[in-house]
């Protein structure tokens, strides 16, 4: 089916039928009101004048199918996007999948860029992770929360913060964040505060050393908890 061409007028006339730029007097500004074109303006500035994070991120993802395939922990984790501003950040979240549309076994991770979701990364080696619970499909929330506090840098110890990950399981769906030095207690003590404060989240959360974790495994136990 042919469509129909019709004759479209030029922005200006469609912004302002009666009155273009041309026919004001000289110093006169031009009251634009609140037409379509007035407030696109704002967003249009935004987009000129990007808001830089002061870190960059990254966000990473490990699939269920291929994890289950693989020989070593890790070997299927996949940098997904590398964000700087705060347009950048907005304009990924909104077009990935939230937690609770992510399949049983997924990890997504959004972590400091350049540094590895990994215990043997070495700015991670030395660290832990607090962990706080969900029910399974309830943590979009706190995942979102956690990464606007992070990547807004509203801890007083974010230089300690390494990311955090989300993993959806049977059971339960898990937000993880991670930091750098375990033996550093007051920040963690400071971290996990403001984490639980940032979620509005009341019960008690553990404190995990990567150490830990690698010498026991799901036997490890919290060192702090809060
Ligand atoms: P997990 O996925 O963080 O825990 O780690 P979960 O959700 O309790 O377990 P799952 O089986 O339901 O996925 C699971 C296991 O993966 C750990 O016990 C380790 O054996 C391995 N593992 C996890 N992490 C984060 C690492 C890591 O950073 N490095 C290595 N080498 N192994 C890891």
């Amino acid at each position: 089916m042919a469509v129909e061409e019709t004759q479209k007028p030029t922005p200006t006339e469609e912004q302002n039928p009666s009155r273009g730029d041309d026919d004001l007097e000289e110093g006169e500004i031009l009251d634009e009101g609140d037409d379509a074109a007035n407030s696109k303006a704002p967003a249009a500035a935004l987009l000129r004048n990007p808001h830089p994070l002061e870190n960059s991120w990254t966000f990473w993802f490990d699939n269920p199918s291929a994890k289950s395939k693989q020989a070593t922990w890790g070997s299927s984790i996949r940098s997904i996007y590398t964000f700087a501003t705060v347009e950048e950040f907005w304009s990924i979240y909104n077009n990935i999948h939230q937690p609770s549309k992510l399949g049983q076994g997924a990890d997504f991770y959004c972590f400091k860029h350049k540094i590895e979701p990994k215990w043997e990364d070495p700015i991670c080696a030395n660290g832990g992770k607090w962990t706080i619970p969900f029910q399974r499909g309830r943590s979009d929330t706190g995942w979102l929360y956690t990464l606007l506090a992070m990547i807004g840098e509203q801890f007083d110890h974010g230089d300690e913060i390494c990311g955090a990950v989300v993993n959806v399981r049977t059971r339960q769906d898990k937000i993880s964040l991670w930091t750098k030095n375990a033996s550093n207690e007051a920040a963690q003590i400071s971290i996990g505060k403001q984490w639980k404060e940032f979620l509005d989240y009341n019960d008690s959360i553990g404190f995990i050393f990567h150490e830990d974790a690698k010498k026991h495994d799901r036997a490890a136990k919290s060192k702090y908890q809060i």
